[in-house]
């Protein structure tokens, strides 16, 4: 049976000591062994920043791409092999930033993919400048009078946009937020997950300390209608002296896959290729 420890790489991890990110590597590794698949059968998506480095800590299919594009690449490699349980590591910067455009996309299209943001409020690893997500007023050494724009309410986007499965989890909490990615995998379509991620060394604002005081869980008693939409629009944007963390909306929904009849075929990566010739198109391009 596959054990966290079988999901070590050997790569040295580059995060700053404290880093929020340390949080959702464990509850990643954590749910990839509660889900029993093995790593051959798990794919890791993600773009670039701090964030973006995590799949280069599990052993298992990755695939490391440009800035902000990690969720077409992540629809692609779901609809060539749909065996394959994919998952997407992107930062708030990387997914709704520079890759703005592709997330209200992939909402829409609603491919089996699990996206999992690690929202610090805050470019990591080019030190420092704001996010779609920074807090009004929050001074950063390329905003020092105060971020002066709304932030983006990237959940209640994501529930507008029609998202079967919105979550926000914080790295903190780690059995909490393995049980949110696991109920994401098991979910058949788009879901995505926001984790609440303190940066320590460049968001001094949103720290362990500040979301301890604030966080709180909404499914725990069982009475949050997770299936309501307007109940979820109201909860995603309590911003403040609390905040929720759970399951905010959840609605199965036809996934791209169904609705463009791909069940009805064998997966792209099954096809026989030994009669396939691709000589033309090789003319072409080299
Ligand atoms: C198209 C493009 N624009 C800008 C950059 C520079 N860049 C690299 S990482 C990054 C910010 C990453 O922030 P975020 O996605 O929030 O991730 P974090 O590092 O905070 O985890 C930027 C702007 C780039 N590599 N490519
Ligand atoms: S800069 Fe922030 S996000 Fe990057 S590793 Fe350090 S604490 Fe983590």
């Amino acid at each position: 049976m596959l054990e966290a420890k079988d999901l070590k790489s050997n790569d040295e991890i580059a995060w700053c000591p404290g880093c929020g990110n340390f949080g959702i590597l464990n509850a990643l590794k954590q749910a990839m062994v509660q889900l029993g698949r093995e790593p051959k059968d798990i794919l890791l998506v993600s773009g670039i920043g701090q964030a973006a480095k995590l799949p280069h800590y599990i052993k298992c299919n990755c695939f490391n791409g440009l800035h902000g594009r990690a969720l077409p690449v992540a629809t692609a490699a779901k609809l060539a092999n749909r065996q394959l349980t994919v998952l997407v590591t992107t930062g708030d910067g990387d997914c709704y930033g520079e890759g703005g455009n592709h997330f209200i996309h992939a909402v829409r299209r609603n491919p089996d993919i699990t996206v999992i943001v690690h929202d610090n409020q805050i470019y990591g690893l080019t030190k420092g400048q704001a996010s779609p997500t920074t807090d009004p007023g929050f001074v950063t050494k390329f905003q020092p009078s105060g971020v002066v724009l709304e932030p983006l309410h990237s959940l209640q986007m994501a529930i507008v946009l029609g998202a079967g499965f919105v979550a926000r989890g914080y790295s903190t909490e780690k059995d909490h937020l393995s049980w949110l990615i696991l109920e994401g995998i098991k979910h058949r379509g788009f879901s995505l997950i926001d984790v609440l991620q303190p940066c320590v060394t460049f968001n001094r604002k949103n720290t362990h300390e500040w979301y301890a005081e604030r966080v709180y869980k909404v499914n725990d008693d069982g009475s949050y209608p997770s299936g309501d939409k307007a109940a979820a629009l109201h909860k995603a944007a309590e911003w403040g002296d609390r905040i929720p963390i759970g399951i905010l909306y959840q609605m199965q929904k036809k996934s791209y896959e169904e609705n463009i009849g791909l069940y009805d075929r064998i997966p792209l990566v099954e096809e026989p290729i030994e009669n396939t010739d691709i000589s033309g198109i090789l003319k072409e391009f080299i």
